[in-house]
């Protein structure tokens, strides 16, 4: 019998019943509890809600399975030595690619002037096709290849850019630090879909904000500290930036008293961007399960050098 404490109290509800049932289905005779004897427990399922902290007394525990794509808040946790895997599963990446496909159709298409309009004025103004607004996605990952797909498929010229050198069809990849700079010049849309690591602290600054084009759009569903508010507000203010929808924050719920929330030209979304779905998630847990107990290289396994 195998046992996976689930180290998630607060999201228990949710995965009481599938979490159990996907590892039926994957042919594991596997007890879920949220409550074990460290040295009994095999596999932790893990959320940055958890109260674990220490994980020395595991000694036989095979994984760290994160419920979150995002491992920010673990990767550098020095009690842990089992390996750790991070959360890559289609209904997150849905979630995400519905998110910066219909916020970038947002300012692509100008929507707001349209509804809100309280004068009726009549100002045809169409937007250009989709294919003469450059794009740029930051990260090339799970999430940024999809979303760099999905808006590509609607013939916006995009770009992507990665640590490592890639080739994605329909896109155009670059990479490295040298490549940032080519990355963002002239975009009028950037995403930013990177992990949080010391390296992507301040991605975009004052200097890299100067690259896109004047009245260019940030999408940021990454994580906060990939952008310096101070100078995202004062490219929005010069006029630099048009506008900026971000869904993550350095502190989360963004204070009340952030300027972000005030601002004519920033749209706040709560952390909604892609939402990590019990159904589909346990399903994911389960696999990796399966496969460790198989034998088989986990999958989705962060490397702990690199914080990701
Ligand atoms: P991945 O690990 O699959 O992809 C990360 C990408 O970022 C990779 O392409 C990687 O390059 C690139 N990258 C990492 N470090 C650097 C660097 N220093 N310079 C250039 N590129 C770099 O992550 P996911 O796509 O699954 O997720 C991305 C992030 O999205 C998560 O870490 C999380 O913060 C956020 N997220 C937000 C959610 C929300 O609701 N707002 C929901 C889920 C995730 P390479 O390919 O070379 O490794
Ligand atoms: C995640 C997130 O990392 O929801 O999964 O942000």
């Amino acid at each position: 019998m195998i046992t996976v404490l689930f180290a998630a109290p607060a999201l228990w509800d949710e995965y009481r019943d599938p979490l159990p049932q996907a590892l039926k289905s994957a042919g594991l005779r596997a007890q879920v509890v949220l409550e074990a004897a460290p040295e009994t427990v095999d596999y932790i399922v893990y959320a940055p809600s958890a109260p674990l902290q220490d994980f020395r007394p595991f000694t036989r525990a095979k994984a760290v399975l994160s419920l979150w794509a995002g491992v920010e808040r673990i990767v550098g946790n020095p009690t842990l030595t089992q390996p750790l895997c991070r959360m890559v599963d289609p209904s997150l990446t849905e979630g995400m690619v519905e998110w910066v496909v219909g916020h970038a159709l947002r300012h692509h298409l100008g929507m707001d002037a349209h509804i809100v309009n309280p004068s009726h004025a009549w100002v045809p103004d169409p937007a250009p096709l989709a294919r003469h607004r450059p794009v740029t996605v930051l990260g090339l990952g799970a999430l940024g290849t999809a979303c760099a797909q999905a808006l590509a498929a609607l013939n916006f010229p995009v770009t992507g850019w990665s640590r490592s050198p890639k080739s994605v069809p329909g896109l155009r990849c670059l990479s490295g630090p040298e490549g940032l700079r080519a990355a963002l010049t002239g975009a009028q849309i950037v995403v930013t879909l990177l992990p949080r690591t010391p390296e992507t602290e301040n991605t975009l600054n004052a200097e890299t904000l100067a690259l896109p084009a004047r009245g260019a759009v940030i999408l940021n569903p990454g994580r906060g500290p990939l952008i310096d508010d101070d100078a995202l507000l004062a490219a929005l203010d010069q006029g630099q930036i048009g506008h900026a929808t971000l869904d993550v924050f350095r502190v989360e719920p963004l204070p009340q008293d952030h300027p972000f929330w005030a601002h004519p030209k920033v749209t706040v979304t709560p952390h909604i961007a892609a939402d990590t779905r019990a159904d589909s998630a346990s399903g994911v847990i389960a696999e990796n399960i399966r496969r460790a107990e198989s034998g088989a290289a986990l999958l989705h396994r962060v490397d702990r050098a690199l914080g990701y």
